[in-house]
């Protein structure tokens, strides 16, 4: 990937800083505060852990009370999945993240989408929003199909521990598709760690840091205990703030099937820290029957 020359991420910096203190985010934490949503037990959990931990794990049929959403979802990950095994011959090689990663990002997606409506859903868009203390932006919806690699000795890209760089506390949301065990390149996490947390200091987040720590000092400088490794069953869900350390993927014999989910503020799209929204709609009513809040999201 180009480098963003110095100059420019300076002027980005600036415009973050102001964005996120004065101009795009105040307006948004008042628009959350002022029509609250009503959380359910399962979501006070869920944003009680992200607070307290920078992660949460819920499963979907609990989160949404049944399984009408759950089968419509699975249905379609099959499909991408039939075509990604197609895809995933593996020679050995693995020089890119685009070589054990393959996914599925539709640039247009119909209002009726699955994956839109679980982006937007109250159950969804009440924990991530709870937990940012405003209303934030749905950027990015993709599935994931992991290429496990049973020679791969080195991590590469997001196999390796590290902070993302988009937004402060941004929030990411995976749900497994296929049951995750060691050989399938779980989600690894350290709790505590974004910024604002018990360990938010070591290799602090910045919008431009170097992404990557060395590291065995990130192993000395964070409790081992804290270390967490998301081996989990299809169904789970995975709310988790990544600018926090985590890594994933490094699947050595099983693939790993998910989806993925990527919330910003305000101020990261306005200061183009996050480029742009990923995806459009294709509205026929220009979204009328949405919650305000999902409006906003997509906005
Ligand atoms: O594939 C994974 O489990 C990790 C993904 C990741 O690091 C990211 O999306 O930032």
């Amino acid at each position: 990937m180009k480098e963003t020359p110095l100059s420019e991420r300076l002027r980005r910096e600036a415009s973050y800083a102001v964005h996120s203190r004065l101009l795009a985010n105040p307006a948004s934490r008042r628009r959350h505060r002022g029509e609250r949503a009503e959380l359910s037990p399962v979501q006070r959990r869920a944003a009680e852990d992200l607070s307290k931990n920078g992660i949460a794990l819920v499963g979907l049929r609990e989160l949404f009370g049944g399984d009408a959403l759950w089968t419509e979802l699975s249905d379609s990950m099959q499909a991408f999945v039939r075509k990604a095994e197609s895809k995933a011959t593996v020679d050995g090689k693995r020089r890119k993240k685009w070589d054990y990663l393959i996914r599925r990002k539709p640039p247009k997606l119909a209002p009726e989408d699955p994956w839109l409506r679980f982006g937007i859903s109250d159950e969804v868009l009440g924990i991530v929003n709870a937990y940012r203390g405003l209303w934030t932006k749905l950027v990015e919806i993709e599935q994931w199909y992991t290429v496990p690699y049973p020679d791969a000795d080195k991590r590469i890209a997001s196999q390796r521990w590290h902070r993302d760089p988009r937004d402060r506390n941004m929030v990411k949301v995976f749900t497994y598709f296929s049951d995750v065990d060691e050989d399938s390149g779980p989600f690894e996490y350290i709790r505590g760690t974004p910024p604002g947390g018990p360990h938010g200091d070591f290799w602090p987040w910045k919008p431009f840091n170097e992404k990557y720590p060395p590291e065995k000092k990130l192993l000395r400088e964070t409790p081992t205990s804290e270390h967490m490794t998301v081996t989990a069953p299809a169904g789970t869900i995975i709310f988790c703030d990544t600018t926090g350390f985590h890594r994933g993927g490094f699947a050595r014999q099983k693939p790993r099937v998910m989806s993925y989910h990527q919330y910003v503020s305000p101020a990261s799209l306005r200061a183009g820290l996050q480029a742009d929204r990923r995806f459009s709609v294709l509205w026929q009513n220009g979204g009328g029957g949405l919650s305000q809040a999902a409006r906003f999201a997509l906005t």
